[in-house]
């Protein structure tokens, strides 16, 4: 395949060397600027006789204005230690000329104005868990670093928390706890509140209450050409805030997620592993709970199949959003002779991070994802397909090939019309839906190609069957998505439509889709063009 990690740029620079599109906003943008109390003209590196590239010209000035403890250029430590930040090895491969940390939400004012002035693109992290490069940082640009935005508190009745996108699920959780109180939120502590958030957000709880970007009470987004900062909730910018939910970065940069509060009982988990002569059960189980979804909302379900220690396992990672030792819920997946089986009962921060454990920052991933209608003899002929290929990448050094099952319950889907509804496109009638995702690290950059080969013949082969059986779904979940899948489009041509046109009203001047070009665009997928395996 040719997967060129600045091909992003490249497409770029090409489209800015024709159009230069922001050439005609200065005066309003440097306006904006003074209103922040931003004088452009005392800036050296904004001088017209100032030479350097349009990046170096934003970092500077971005320098000028906030200090080298703020931006950090290559060649320092810590912007090495900001670099490995990231989750993947591919992120973590991206050079930008400077990696800029706010320490208000104005800032991100000041640099998304700044781009503009600059033509200088930019990308920005929350908790950098997108596996490919150029989701959340920017090759030869500027990297955001939400970190500093930290802010978790609540209001005078608790019913809302405010969460900075600097937050990871963990800190969100930790801060909670002490009052009792959870928000819908990752299932790992490492996880970040952006990235998760604005792209859905499956929880331990959204079977009982959907998924994150359904519990949002309002959103506090920079818009563009202006930078200023809006509000959207149901009764204010109903459109942004409908657009906020599903929509990823491309209608602006959130500097404040308001999140309903929810009670936080202890968790009941339970790991249940398997060895392949109960596959079958196994996936009867995992279909009847997903299909008694409405009966008993306190249960999370997903099974990982793999090849690992020389066998095939499947284990079924069981929670329970309540302290009940034995819930009838899971009983089948009990009755089932298992390897092993460790329960325990923990508070919801620690659980998280128990679940995160082993996982390292620093390897190379891919994640990749279809959905397909809930169908057990579809379930087993899958998981037997993923059995029959594996062989393909298992010596790869370092592989880990996972194959994993997840159910977006109709529970969840009736919580999507919540508030006005999402920009998801998807309703209570297309339930269950069987989300299939495959996720792998490996070591060595030489099997890029075979990796994500092997992944995209994969699907290939599973989408050819269910079309086959009329299993076919459209919705491509943006938080599993790799950077070949067109995750806008699969929302409906009318979602996308009516996300097109929201973001021409809060950012007219298309900063968010031409300066930050690395994540799901509206326009297609970040790296477009065939992949030649
Ligand atoms: C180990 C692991 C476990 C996971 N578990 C879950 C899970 O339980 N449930 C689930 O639903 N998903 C899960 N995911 C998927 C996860 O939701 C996505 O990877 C998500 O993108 C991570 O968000 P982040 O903030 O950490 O990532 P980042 O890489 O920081 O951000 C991802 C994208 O979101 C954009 N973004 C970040 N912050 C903002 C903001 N404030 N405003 C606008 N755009 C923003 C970034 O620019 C970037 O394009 C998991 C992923 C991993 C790797
Ligand atoms: C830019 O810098 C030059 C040389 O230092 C100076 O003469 C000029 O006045 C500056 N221009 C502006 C607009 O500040
Ligand atoms: C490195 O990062 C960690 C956490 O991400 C932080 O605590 C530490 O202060 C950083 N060190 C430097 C030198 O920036
Ligand atoms: C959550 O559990 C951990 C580990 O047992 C414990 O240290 C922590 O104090 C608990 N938090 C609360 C708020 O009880
Ligand atoms: C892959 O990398 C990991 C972590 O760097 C290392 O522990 C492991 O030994 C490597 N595996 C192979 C087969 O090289
Ligand atoms: C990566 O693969 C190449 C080619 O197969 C090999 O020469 C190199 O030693 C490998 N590197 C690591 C770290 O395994
Ligand atoms: C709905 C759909 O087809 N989604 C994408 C899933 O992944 C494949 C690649 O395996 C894409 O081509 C599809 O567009």
């Amino acid at each position: 395949m040719r997967f060129d990690k600045s091909a992003v740029i490249a497409a770029w620079a090409v489209t800015f060397a024709i159009a230069r599109p922001f050439k005609h906003l200065v005066g309003e943008v440097e306006d904006a600027l003074a209103n922040l109390g931003v004088d452009v003209t005392t800036i050296p590196q904004l001088n017209g006789s100032f030479t350097g590239s349009a990046c170096e010209r934003a970092c500077g000035a971005l320098d000028y204005l906030y200090g080298s403890e703020r931006v950090l250029s290559e060649n320092i430590p810590a912007y090495q230690n900001a670099t490995e930040s990231y989750w993947s090895a591919q992120q973590q491969e991206v050079k930008p000329t400077c990696i800029f940390i706010p320490s208000i939400d104005t800032d991100v004012s000041t640099v998304v104005l700044l781009t503009q002035l600059t033509e200088c693109p930019f990308a920005a992290k929350s908790g950098g868990h997108a596996a490919f490069a150029g989701a959340s940082s920017s090759q030869g640009g500027i990297s955001i670093l939400f970190r500093d935005l930290n802010e978790v508190s609540l209001n005078d009745d608790k019913s809302i928390a405010s969460i900075g996108p600097g937050n990871k699920w963990g800190q969100v959780y930790k801060a909670l706890e002490p009052h009792g109180l959870a928000v819908v939120g990752g299932r790992l502590s490492d996880i970040g509140v952006g990235g998760l958030t604005t792209g859905g957000g499956i929880s331990y709880y959204s079977n009982e209450y959907g998924w994150a970007l359904d519990n949002v009470e309002s959103f506090e987004v920079v818009s563009a050409p202006d930078g200023n900062i809006l509000r959207a909730s149901e009764t204010e910018r109903p459109d942004l805030y409908w657009a906020l939910r599903g929509g990823g970065n491309n209608v602006g940069l959130v500097t404040k997620f308001n999140l309903h509060t929810i009670p936080s009982p202890p968790l009941r988990g339970t790991t249940r592993v398997f060895s392949e002569d109960q596959f079958s059960n196994v996936l009867d189980a995992f279909v009847d709970v997903a299909r008694n979804a409405r009966a008993d909302k306190n249960a999370q379900q997903y099974v990982v199949f793999a090849h690992t220690g020389g066998m095939n396992i499947a284990s079924a990672e069981l929670t329970y959003t309540k302290d009940v030792s034995d819930p009838a819920v899971f009983r089948n997946y009990r009755s089932i002779p298992a390897i092993s089986d460790t329960s325990s009962t923990r508070n919801l921060s620690d659980y998280c991070s128990g679940i995160g454990a082993g996982d390292q920052n620093g390897q190379r991933q891919i994640f990749w994802n279809r959905t397909f209608k809930l169908n057990d003899e579809f379930a087993k002929w899958v998981v037997e397909h993923f059995f029959s290929v594996v062989a393909r990448v298992t010596d790869v050094p370092g592989a880990l090939p996972m194959l994993v099952f997840q159910v977006i319950t109709e529970p969840m889907l009736e919580m999507m019309s919540r508030a006005g509804g999402n920009a998801l496109g998807l309703d209570a009638s297309s339930g269950p839906i069987l989300m299939i995702h495959i996720l792998s690290k490996w070591n060595n950059t030489s099997d890029d190609d075979t990796i994500t080969g092997f992944v995209d013949d994969f699907f290939t082969n599973v989408a050819a069957e269910a079309k086959a059986r009329g299993l076919n779904n459209d919705f491509i979940y943006m938080n599993y998505a790799s950077q070949f899948q067109d995750v806008i489009s699969s929302y409906g041509e009318d979602n996308k439509a009516r996300l097109q046109q929201i973001a021409s009203k809060f950012d007219h001047s298309g900063v968010y889709q031409t300066l930050q070009p690395g994540y799901f665009k509206l326009a297609g997928a970040p790296v477009q063009g065939t992949i030649e395996s």
